[in-house]
């Protein structure tokens, strides 16, 4: 509210004759026309294959021990993927900062403390060298002990200012794709572009794990696009500008890898940074790139790669998904010229994506996929990390562990984890949390803080009204069943169904809300709304009545304030502005964690907020602890019977929603809630 008014897939189901015509035809098909841009999406389709050899040396003779690993068969396995997937080595560059590094303490979302550093990076000799601008958050605290934090190093898609709303981020200078949705307008970075991508990046989140989170735009080193070449670092450093080059000629993948590398060596002089624990991770075809400069530059001391795919952790012989064929037509400039060479012949190839992800050993490996991100195949990335997983052992240590296909939402492994998020193609905090997990194992041998074992929350916002899931109970659906809602003194709600919707029954006082009858502690809310004209369309959804999620006729506000829709009222500004006008429907989907109490009422851990907004992320995991907001339902306009449900909510944990009144008659539809925990 306003204040002022406010084994490898041995493909058990290719048995049938009738599935091997069905496939040669399929085969006939893509050989008369020479393309196969409709990758297979069936698993009861897919060939048997056999991986070319992980622990063979030159002779092919596999390795026996670690050493004859490292001396003998890595240099080689390694010369394969440059010849046949990636590109030849770049060389390093000596790499110096531009004028100075700027350091900022800055307080973040949540009350986190932090450290930004932000640095444009030359990388080659001359004056005029290429540029790198590196954002840099390190936590404001460090744990006892420590005197340097670990790291978290990745490229993003949007430029530097994308990845987080902090406003003291420099926008990206270089040529971005255009992407009106996210602020890009006619290649260049606006200030509606920040915090766009903030979903990806949770940096609060890993700050408060301890660990740094550094960043670079991938477009700083190579513009992704089939004429990027020449505007690449690789061309500044006196690679053809074309890409008709030799068959191992490295293309963007091998730019963005060897970028990295460059960072990492900036990274390394830094007095706050580990220098031994940096750990390289990316997204897509970022993930690609990340596994590549983790598999050559065996200074990054942990790997992640999230739904990189095709090209990245994903078998090519595996013929599900997207293809070599596929990539390398639609993106020319991202490998070397050989591996195009092996479109529709996969199985001739001398190495495939696990010999990728085994020159990563012994150090640990993260492989993470999304259950409906089938074009990345995430069965081929979990085979390739099982088929990799013998060269860590060869070091005595576990790989992967097991050839048996998680469950959603259920990591394991070893040295090398895997995880099988719900959801789809993206990178979001449960990600992270996982990457976590890992380095806090791997790398400090503790064990990570327990996980809430809840499921990952990633709404899909796209269509409206949303399909009622099956766990879900509806407060409130189009109106053909009474409301589950309760007024503020326990009785019957005067709140006014029309044409299917909620309407707000709004009283002078502004204190006639609305609470639901279903108690709950943690919990996934859904509510659609639409705000009207008067008093701004001012609403809001109170979590247990403490904490507002601001409802509020914000279109186009620049920038947002914790006071418009979006915001944690009293505690966060939206990351962005995602709200529609008035008259319009939207839509919210709220991850609620309740904060715990001790037996005197006085909070133990904060409380946590994840918001998304008309389909973008507003709220990352906010923290939160005492209410800070005057209009409290429990004190503007309390009566007795809500001074007893507060006093139950400090004494259970268990709080209701609240719809508010501050004036305005927004209106409702699907409002329901998901507990989490089976409270
Ligand atoms: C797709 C590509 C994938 C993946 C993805 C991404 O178009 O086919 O391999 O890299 O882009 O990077 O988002």
């Amino acid at each position: 509210m306003r204040q002022f008014w406010k084994t490898m897939q041995k493909c058990d189901a290719v048995g049938g004759l009738a599935i091997l015509i069905i496939l040669a035809t399929a085969f006939a098909v893509d050989q008369r026309d020479g393309r196969a841009e409709s990758p297979n999406l069936d698993e009861s389709a897919v060939a048997p294959f056999t991986l070319p050899e992980v622990l063979a040396g030159p002779d092919g003779n596999p390795a026996a021990t670690a050493d004859d690993w490292k001396t003998r068969c890595r240099p080689h396995q390694l010369r394969l993927v440059e010849q046949n997937i990636y590109g030849r080595p770049l060389p390093a560059v000596p790499v110096t900062v531009v004028g100075e590094i700027e350091r900022a303490d800055v307080m973040l979302a949540g009350d986190v403390p932090a450290r930004r550093l932000q640095a444009r990076l030359r990388l080659g000799e001359p004056v005029d060298a290429p540029t790198v601008d590196v954002l840099l958050y390190l936590p404001g605290e460090l744990p006892e002990g420590a005197k340097a934090a670990p790291v978290f190093l990745g490229l993003n898609f949007l430029g530097n200012q994308a990845e987080h709303p902090d406003p003291g981020i420099w926008l990206a200078r270089s040529w971005l794709p255009d992407d009106k949705a996210a602020g890009i307008v006619e290649h260049a970075a606006t200030d509606r572009s920040r915090g766009m991508h903030a979903r990806r990046f949770p940096v609060e989140q890993m700050l408060t794990r301890g660990y740094g989170m550094a960043t670079a735009y991938c477009g700083d080193i190579f513009p992704d696009r089939a004429d990027g070449r020449p505007s690449s670092l690789p061309a500044a450093t006196g690679h053809p500008p074309t890409g008709d080059g030799p068959s191992d000629e490295p293309g963007a993948i091998a730019a963005w890898a060897w970028g990295l590398s460059r960072i990492l060596d900036w990274l390394q002089t830094l007095p706050e940074v580990d220098p031994g624990r940096v750990c390289v991770v990316g997204h897509s075809r970022l993930g690609k790139a990340a596994i590549w400069a983790g598999a050559s530059d065996e200074r990054f001391a942990m790997v992640v790669s999230n739904e990189s795919g095709c090209g990245g952790a994903a078998l090519s012989r595996r013929n599900f998904g997207e293809t070599v064929g596929i990539i390398t037509r639609k993106f020319p400039h991202w490998f070397c010229p050989a591996f195009a060479s092996y479109a529709e012949r996969e199985a001739e190839m001398p190495c495939d994506q696990h010999t990728v992800l085994a020159l990563v050993a012994p150090r640990p490996l993260l492989v993470a996929s999304a259950v409906e991100d089938l074009w990345a195949d995430p069965r081929g990335e979990f085979l390739a990390a099982v088929a990799a997983s013998p060269v860590w052992a060869l070091f005595g240590k576990t790989g992967l562990g097991g050839a048996t296909f998680p469950a959603p939402d259920s990591p394991i492994g070893g040295t090398v984890g895997y995880h099988l998020r719900s959801g789809r193609h993206d990178l979001i905090d449960y990600d992270w949390q996982r990457f976590a997990d890992h380095a806090d194992r791997e790398l400090f041998g503790r064990s990570p803080p327990p996980a809430d074992g809840y499921p990952a929350f990633h709404p899909l916002q796209t269509k409206l009204p949303a399909a009622i899931p099956s766990d879900a109970i509806l407060l409130f659906g189009d109106g053909t069943e009474p409301a589950r809602f309760t007024s503020m003194s326990g009785g019957p709600i005067d709140w006014r169904v029309e044409d299917g919707t909620l309407v707000v029954q709004t009283t002078a006082g502004h204190a006639n809300h609305i609470l639901s009858q279903e108690m709950f502690q943690d919990a996934d809310i859904h509510a659609e709304f639409m705000t009207a004209a008067e008093a701004h369309g001012n609403s809001g959804l109170y979590l247990h009545g403490h904490y507002e999620m601001q409802i509020y006729d914000s279109f186009g506000v620049e920038p947002p304030t914790e006071q418009d829709e979006g915001g944690l009222y009293r505690f966060g500004r939206p990351i962005v502005n995602a709200s529609r006008p008035t008259g319009q429907w939207q839509v919210y989907d709220i991850r609620f964690i309740a904060p715990r109490r001790g037996p005197d009422g006085k909070i133990t851990s904060p409380g946590r907020v994840t918001a998304f907004l008309n389909g973008q992320l507003v709220q990352n995991g906010i923290g939160f602890t005492e209410p800070r907001s005057p209009y409290v339902p429990y004190r503007h306009g309390a009566t007795d019977f809500l001074r007893g449900i507060e006093k139950r909510l400090l004494a259970t944990g268990r709080g209701p929603l609240f719809l508010q009144d501050h004036g305005s008659p927004t209106r409702y539809r699907n409002v329901w809630i998901r507990p989490l925990g089976g409270k």
